[in-house]
């Protein structure tokens, strides 16, 4: 049965009645490679494990660049990048790991290897992908892209971005729920940067609320977007105030699940903005 508040992962129950951070863990050629053909499973780990200290409610981790402009993997390399990274970080850590692909192969070898959470660009609509959760217990991110990521930023249009938004979400819950997968595994997300220019992604952040359907968490990832360089010019090392700013916004707007990359700073960011907007305990807990 769905119960407010609480995201089924797996064997995990996440707890959602205050907001979250899921720390993304990239595990492409230029992220942790040792010079070799396989991660380095040690840095990874290590890496992992200090996103856990610092106060990760989710570990996401991702083989494919989805980043605008970006090209696919084919699926053996993904499998090879992600798949012995899932297994440890699983055994290892005690949080879910998520898996951060759009190919139902690489989400039914992962979950076998200990992935809690499918999260998903192009929100289940791969062939054999509604399928590979519906047959698991793991929770998944239904997200929403305009296009392709090599192509989508080239001129995006909407007529009203919100409500095209918020139908295609509605759309992918409604097929999730067809094959069986029940209300307490579905997390939202309206894909800020994914086919959206400066204007859609400021308006869709500002309506966040307007987004909600059937009262499911919201899960947005702002961090050191384009739109932060758009905004303030700077390259994406330089883009943690911004970051946080918006990370704050999108909490006091309804948003349960905040993916970044700085975990640390982010999880301080939004207790406080959780504890200003009445949907965390952390207040109570420290005063
Ligand atoms: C993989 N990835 C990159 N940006 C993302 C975002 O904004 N949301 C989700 N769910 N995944 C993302």
């Amino acid at each position: 049965m769905s119960c407010p508040g609480v995201l089924q992962c797996g064997d995990y129950r996440l707890d959602l009645t205050q907001p979250v951070v899921m720390g993304v863990l990239n595990v492409t050629p230029d992220s942790f490679s040792d010079g070799g053909a396989y991660p380095d499973l040690q840095a990874v780990l290590d890496r992992g494990r200090q996103m856990v200290e610092q106060g990760a409610a989710i570990v996401d981790v991702g083989g494919e660049s989805t980043r605008p402009g970006s090209l696919g993997v084919d699926v053996a390399e993904e499998k090879r990048r992600v798949l012995p990274v899932i297994e440890v970080l699983a055994s290892e850590l005690s949080v879910p790991i998520s898996i951060d692909t759009r190919k139902p192969e690489v989400m039914r070898e992962a979950i076998a290897v200990g992935a809690s959470m499918v999260n998903d660009v192009v929100a289940l609509r791969e062939s054999g992908g509604l399928e590979v959760v519906a047959r698991s217990k793991v929770a998944v991110c239904l997200m929403h892209m305009k296009g392709e990521p090599a192509t989508m930023q080239q001129d995006p249009t909407y007529v009203d971005v919100v409500a095209e938004v918020r139908e295609f979400l509605e759309a992918r819950v409604a097929a999730c729920r067809g094959v069986g997968i029940a209300s307490d595994r579905l997390v939202i997300d309206p894909g800020f940067g994914f086919g959206k220019t400066l204007a859609h992604n400021l308006q869709l952040l500002d309506r966040l609320a307007g987004l909600r359907c059937a009262d499911l968490p919201l899960l947005v990832g702002l961090s050191r977007k384009g739109m932060i360089g758009a905004l303030t010019g700077r390259p994406a090392e330089g883009r943690l105030a911004g970051s946080l700013a918006l990370a704050t916004l999108a909490v006091a707007r309804g948003a349960s699940i905040i993916r970044a990359h700085d975990v640390a700073e982010t999880v301080d960011a939004v207790r406080v903005a959780g504890a200003v907007c009445g949907n965390s305990k952390v207040g109570a807990l420290h005063e």
